[in-house]
């Protein structure tokens, strides 16, 4: 018996002094296990005299409770310990400075397709892109313009040195009508979408870039005339400008894919060194800004892309993206829009949380 106690004292010791769950295993097994102190003790009593018996046994079953309750105790606490560190550890110092916003901007080409997408989305038409790199069937062929159309040397195309497997001239499309070319043959019928995106003319000046931004709009239903395509671009402009005085001129023209063919002009008045839209234009102190072409989509055009003209009828336009931007946003150099200049875009870029919606106003200011 007085052996026990000593043994039982240094296990009490040994799991109180141990510091991990291994060393705390160690002392379980050798006093708890098959082999162990305690379940040797306990194996004595099958020789002992029921007297001896009757004393020794609730002794040994004490020393067995009070070991296994210390080692049940002591891996409390270690694992107590160690979720203690684990957290420690993994804390979050939320004293740090916060992070400076960020300092990008949305460039003004961007800002203004986005209130395209807007605008135009609430009157029904769906945004298409396509390739920049076209064939020439696409880009001229489709559009009423064959191979000795004077129309193709004055879009002073880029081309590619190689020719598509099919033999057709590859390019750098001219406008974005390629996309609602391949559009109406995808989709046939009625059909209403915007095609914003870059377009590429080899000519370079301070009004002109090599590379420019066009939104071409189509609207192909039973019907159609004219007059839905004024209503249209009035009722774009007001809503791009956010002013309700803007008054429009079509003036006759020609383009080979539309008959017949307007040139879309705004009333407009000088500000300053600035030109503000709105007003008549031939009121005083006004005059007319040409914005874009227009016109009914010539019945070939239809023909080419596989809508019949006898059913249908269409309406198109094209706008010079950068040009509105320009307008709206007051800038008087184009090129300074692809100089990448991060001084011209903290000036006249957006902030990338104000999305362009109706409600807030497509064109809120930083
Ligand atoms: C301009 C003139 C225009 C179109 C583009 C078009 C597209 C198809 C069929 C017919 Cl698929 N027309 N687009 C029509 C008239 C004018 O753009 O001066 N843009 C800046």
């Amino acid at each position: 018996m007085t052996e026990l106690t000593s043994q039982e004292q240094a296990t009490l010791d040994a799991i109180a002094a141990a510091t991990s769950l291994d060393a705390l295993e160690e002392q379980r097994v050798a006093a708890l296990g098959k082999k162990g102190w305690v379940s040797l003790a306990l194996k004595t009593l099958g020789q002992m005299s029921p007297d001896e018996r009757k004393e020794a046994a609730p002794a040994i079953q004490a020393v067995r409770a009070k070991v296994a309750d210390a080692l049940d105790a002591r891996k409390a606490a270690l694992e107590a310990e160690a979720l203690e560190a684990q957290l420690a550890s993994e804390t979050i110092d939320l004293t740090l400075p916060a992070p400076d916003m960020p300092k990008g901007s949305i460039h003004p080409v961007s800002q203004v397709m986005d209130e395209l997408a807007e605008i135009f989305a609430d009157l029904g038409f769906a945004v298409a892109t396509g390739p920049e790199i076209e064939d020439d069937w696409h880009n001229f062929t489709a559009l009423n313009m064959d191979e000795n159309h004077p129309a193709r040397a004055m879009h002073d195309t880029f081309y590619f040195p190689d020719a598509a497997p099919d033999g057709g001239q590859m390019l750098l499309r001219t406008h974005t009508s390629p996309v609602q070319i391949r559009s109406m043959k995808d989709q046939g019928a009625p059909i209403r979408l915007i095609a914003p995106g870059r377009v590429y003319r080899s000519d370079s000046d301070a009004t002109h870039t090599p590379m420019f931004h066009q939104v071409e709009g189509l609207v192909v239903d039973k019907g159609i005339h004219l007059g839905h395509l004024k209503w249209t671009l009035e009722t774009f402009f007001k809503a791009f400008f956010e002013r309700e005085d803007i008054v429009l001129r079509l003036r006759p023209s020609y383009f080979p894919f539309t008959e017949p063919s307007v040139e879309v002009d705004v009333g407009y008045s000088n500000e300053g060194d600035r030109r503000v839209v709105g007003g008549h234009g031939d009121d005083d102190g006004h005059d007319w800004m040409e914005l874009g072409g227009s016109g009914m989509v010539n019945r070939r055009v239809l023909e080419m892309a596989g809508v019949d003209p006898d059913e249908f009828q269409g309406f198109a336009f094209g706008l010079g993206i950068d040009r509105i931007a320009m307008l709206k946003y007051g800038m008087n150099d184009l090129r300074a829009f692809f100089d990448g200049d991060p001084r011209w875009l903290a000036h006249y870029g957006f902030s990338p949380y104000d999305q362009p919606t109706l409600s807030a106003g497509v064109g809120a200011r930083p």
